[in-house]
Order: C-alpha cells, then sequence, then structure tokens
C-alpha cells in the first residue's frame, strides 16, 4: 500500500502570478520548503479525472531538474493519477513534450524549464503546463491554479521511492503506472515525416557545411540523434551537445549576445554555410549563414513563402500567425498567398485555438519562435530542418534566399532593444509615462512621419471570444513603421523592458542598411520622448537584435 500524507503548510506560498509561460523563479526560490509542491498540488486540482489520465512529466536538465521530477511522481500517486510517463534521464525538449502530450492523450504535460533563462544553483527554474492539445495552458487555467495556490492550506504526497531515471521501465506504484520511456524517438520520427532527411544529409555533405550549438541545453541529444546518427554528419556538427545541469555556464539564450561565441563563428570567421542554435528547454531557434544574420521575424516570412519546398506543407497552408511585435513581413507574404494573417499577443499559448480550429498552419515570434501545426509549442530543431530543407531545394546560400525574398517582398526592418534587469520602479514609470502620452500622441509628429494610432494592444480570440487587455503599447506611423513597448513576463530579476521598432523599405529602397542605422530615426526619437537611456542609466541596451 502506499500511503497518502497530507502536509499543512501555511499559506500563500506564490507571491506572483505565472508570467508570460508559466511560474518561473530563481532555483534557489524553488528549493524552499514546500514551494514547488504547492504550484503541483495546485495543477493537479485544476484537472478533472486524473485517475482516468495520463501525465507526461520532462525536463531541460537544468539543475533541480530529476528531483523535481521525483517529487512530482510522488504527488502524482497520491492523486492517484492513472499513468505517468517521464522520459529517460528525465529529458524532454517542450516540442517535443507537445507531441507525447497529443500522441499518449494525454491529460498534460508538466515542463521543468525556465526556458531561456540561465540554469544552475544561482540561475533560474521553472515549471510550465501544456494542456491536451499540447500547448500551453490558456490564460483561464493558469488563473485558475494561481487562485487555487493562494489559498492551499494542505497538499498530497506518497513517500514512494522513485525509480533510477536513467533505465527505461515500467512502475507501479498505488493506482499509478509510471513508465519511463525513449524521449527522442518520437520527436525525430515526427521530423522524418514532415522533411525528407536523405535530401538534407545529401546537401550538408557536399558542400554545405553546418554547425549546431545546443548550448549545453536539452536539445543536445535531439541533434545528435537527427544529424549524426539519422543523417550521418559527423560528430562535430553538434557542438555542445552534452546536456548540463548548468549548461556549462552558458545562457541557453539563442541571440547574438548569449549565443555570441556561434555568432562569432558565423558573422566574423565566416567558418560555415549555416548555424543554428536552441534554447534551454529548444522550443527557440537562431538561425545564421555565412555573414548573415536572420531576423526571426524574417524567418517567419520566409518560411511561409516557402511552404512548397518542404514535404510536411506541399498541400499548402491554411493561414499564418504572428505575436503583435513580429514585425509584419509574414503579412505581406500572406497577402501574396491570399491566406490570413492573424496578430496576437506576445507568448505561444494564443496560437493554440487558431491552430486547433485549423485556421493557421504556420505561426511565430519575434523572440525566435517559429513552429507550425505538427505541434502546439515553437519548435526550435524544427526551424532548423524547415531552413535546411529549402535551401537543400533551392541549392543556394542563406543570404541569397534572404536578398531574393527582398528584393520581391520588400524589406521590414526589424530590430529589438532589451534593457534587462531594471529596477522595477524605472520601468514602471516609462511603461506608466507612455501610457499617459498615448492619447495625445495621435495626429503628432514622430520620426518625420505622422502618429496614426497609438494604444495599448488589446485581442479578442476569434475562437473562444477572450480578451486579453495591455498586452503592449504602440505608435503606428503613417507610414505603417511601428514602435512598440512591453514589459518582460519571464524575467526572474527586477524588470525587463522592450523596445520594438519596424520600418518597411520597398523593394526599390536601399535593402542593404544595417537596421540599426536605417531604424535610427524611430530609435531616436523613442529615446527623447521616453529619456530611457537617462531614466535607465544605460548608454546601450542589454541586448539588441
Ligand atoms: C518572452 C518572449 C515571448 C515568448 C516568451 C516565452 O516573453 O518575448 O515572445 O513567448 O518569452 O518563450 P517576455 O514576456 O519575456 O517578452 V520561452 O522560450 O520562455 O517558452
Ligand atoms: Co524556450
Amino acid at each position: 500500500m502506499t500511503q497518502v500524507n497530507i502536509i499543512n503548510i501555511d499559506s500563500p506560498f506564490l507571491d506572483q502570478k505565472p508570467g508570460t509561460s508559466g511560474l518561473r523563479k530563481s532555483t534557489l526560490q524553488f528549493q524552499e520548503e514546500h514551494y514547488l509542491e504547492i504550484f503541483i498540488e495546485a495543477i493537479l486540482q485544476s484537472f478533472q479525472y486524473l485517475e482516468r489520465s495520463t501525465l507526461i512529466i520532462g525536463g531541460d536538465g537544468r539543475y533541480g531538474n530529476l528531483e523535481a521530477i521525483e517529487k512530482i511522481i510522488q504527488i502524482c500517486v497520491a492523486h492517484k493519477v492513472k499513468k505517468v510517463i517521464v522520459p529517460k534521464d528525465g529529458l524532454l525538449s517542450t516540442p517535443a513534450t507537445s507531441n507525447l502530450i497529443r500522441k499518449e492523450n494525454a491529460i498534460g504535460g508538466i515542463i521543468l524549464s525556465a526556458s531561456h533563462n540561465p540554469g544552475g544553483i544561482h540561475g533560474d527554474f521553472g515549471v510550465k503546463l501544456n494542456v491536451s492539445n499540447g500547448g500551453p495552458a490558456p490564460e483561464t487555467i493558469t488563473n485558475k491554479i494561481y487562485k487555487s495556490s493562494q489559498l492551499l492550506t494542505s497538499y498530497k504526497i506518497c513517500n514512494v521511492h522513485s525509480p533510477d531515471l536513467s533505465k527505461y521501465g515500467t512502475y507501479s506504484f498505488g493506482d499509478t503506472i509510471l513508465e519511463i520511456i525513449d524521449g527522442l524517438k518520437d520527436y525525430s520520427f515526427l521530423m522524418e515525416t514532415i522533411f525528407d532527411f536523405d535530401q538534407i544529409s545529401d546537401f550538408l555533405k557536399k558542400d554545405f557545411s553546418f554547425i549546431f550549438d545546443a548550448m549545453n541545453a536539452v536539445t543536445g541529444p535531439y541533434a545528435k540523434n537527427i544529424f549524426v546518427e539519422k543523417m550521418g554528419l559527423s560528430n562535430d556538427s553538434v557542438m555542445n551537445g552534452i546536456s548540463l545541469k548548468d549548461f556549462g555556464g552558458l545562457h541557453p539564450d539563442p541571440n547574438l549576445t548569449y549565443a555570441s561565441h556561434l555568432a562569432d563563428l558565423l558573422l566574423n570567421k565566416k567558418s560555415y554555410s549555416f548555424g543554428a542554435a536552441c534554447d534551454g528547454d529548444g522550443d527557440r531557434n537562431m538561425i545564421l549563414g555565412r555573414g548573415c544574420f536572420v531576423n526571426p521575424s524574417d524567418s517567419l516570412a520566409i518560411i511561409t513563402a516557402n511552404t512548397s519546398f518542404v514535404p510536411g506543407y506541399k498541400e499548402g497552408i491554411t493561414g499564418v500567425a504572428r505575436s503583435m511585435p513580429t514585425s509584419s513581413a509574414v503579412d505581406i507574404v500572406a497577402r501574396e498567398l491570399s491566406i490570413p494573417c492573424f496578430e496576437t499577443p506576445t507568448g505561444w499559448k494564443f496560437f493554440g485555438n487558431l491552430l486547433d480550429a485549423n485556421l493557421i498552419s504556420i505561426c511565430g515570434e519575434e523572440s525566435f519562435g517559429t513552429g507550425s501545426n505538427h505541434v502546439r509549442e515553437k519548435d526550435g530543431l524544427w526551424a532548423v530542418l524547415y531552413w535546411l530543407q529549402v535551401l537543400a531545394e533551392k541549392k543556394c546560400s542563406v543570404n541569397d534566399l534572404m536578398q531574393n525574398h527582398w528584393n520581391q517582398f520588400g524589406r521590414n526592418y526589424y530590430s529589438r532593444h532589451d534593457y534587462e534587469a531594471i529596477p522595477s520602479n524605472i520601468a514602471d514609470q516609462i511603461f506608466g509615462n507612455l501610457t499617459c502620452m498615448l492619447k495625445n500622441l495621435k495626429g503628432s509628429k514622430f520620426a518625420g512621419s505622422l502618429v496614426k494610432e497609438a494604444d495599448n494592444f488589446s485581442y479578442s480570440d476569434p475562437i473562444d471570444n477572450s480578451i486579453s487587455e495591455n498586452q503592449g503599447l504602440r505608435i503606428i506611423l503613417d507610414d505603417n513603421s511601428r514602435i512598440i513597448v512591453r514589459l518582460s513576463g519571464t524575467g526572474t530579476k527586477g524588470a525587463t523592458l522592450r523596445l520594438y521598432f519596424e520600418k518597411f523599405f520597398t523593394p526599390k529602397q536601399n535593402l542593404s542598411l544595417n537596421p540599426q542605422v536605417a531604424l535610427k530615426p524611430l530609435i531616436d526619437d523613442v529615446d527623447n520622448l521616453l529619456n530611457i537611456s537617462k531614466l535607465t542609466k544605460m548608454e546601450n541596451p542589454t541586448v539588441i537584435t
């Protein structure tokens, strides 16, 4: 018999609402007594019929991963969850979790990851909840979980001894069956149904040199399985390919700042034809060519424009969606293809209903996230394979693909400036000031143009009619240039202010400017308006994309 222990606690434990995607806090906070347990109890209480359901549990391998999985198994046993599926070594990327939930008809999945935030004892930890469609839990559910976590005075746990997670096996604890499975196989198989691995492998073995950087996080084993074992590329085509608890000191956020070692190989040393990196939990991607960086907004547009070259999408696509701050490059392609293009708030959860209703097939965010209806999460390796497939088919360089795209559709110069970990009161002051100014901005002059619209973005979901307000401040000019200001919902230190700049150039204009030069009038005027450098005491943003 498995004995259920009821642990009484003082509530509330969660001092803050879960952010853009789940609950993200310092590792130390997660180590506090009962902290993780309470959140898991609240999650399990939000589900009905656990005794008949399957739950997937995995994580990105960061510090605390295995210990958290063991605790969650114990809480699941106490709640009599019918079946718990855990990948070997507890390693499961976010897109692979999404796939497994769908394949196993699971009620949901718990992903232990703080995504692109650093790991280790002094880094961050997190819990993401995905629901039965495979996608992140919608706000209705996360709000409910948050409320119940505040009211909980106890949680249930069984003191069962978790088996060795490094070995496959099936175990039974009370009413719960625990399966330890291969976390790579189903995902690689899914990729094989979408892409032509032989064609990609032939292309990469000829004169197109390739490097993938797993940043010592979860995608290492997946990338080795796909590129080395299945495609037959050399072992060193995957760098930083071993999952480490502290990501070997790397900050697994694939951008030009935190993956500067990879950027240096491609942009300065020009050592490879193609380079790519993924984040901690494998849902983000950065694509680089020899001497060229692909802005994620352009990547989404290029992916959408080239579906006819990728086996999984040859039949055509129903529509596309992008998050509001993502550039309108994809809108132009959608217009050309006569398919709808939806604009949603930041966060993958807003794509779920559109994907489920088959209103869209492809979607993406400016924050290095692209994906499709194959799962309900953004998918880093999928994006890398997609690019490789298009290049293999067109037999061209990344740079050629981009130039040809801009020559056909024009170029949406785009940049995001992040001011990370600034004092919260300063971030609130900047954001508050702009909020107050919004109504007077309309009709005024900005960066040499007239302000056509200035508002706080609000979204009404076309499927469930839910309304999400306060999703970012927008200034739209009469030439359709846009400036967006948001506060991050995923940071754990102070506040992170994000500024987004976009300006469209037609194919007849200069398409080879540095984006910071093309966008300078917008960047300067925003700083004049909001006094950002002065208030933050920072001459430059922490990260420029
Ligand atoms: C950021 C990105 C957003 C993304 C979110 C989760 O959110 O801007 O586009 O969906 O991270 O990505 P924010 O609120 O910090 O801007 V991940 O890779 O953590 O699942
Ligand atoms: Co991520």
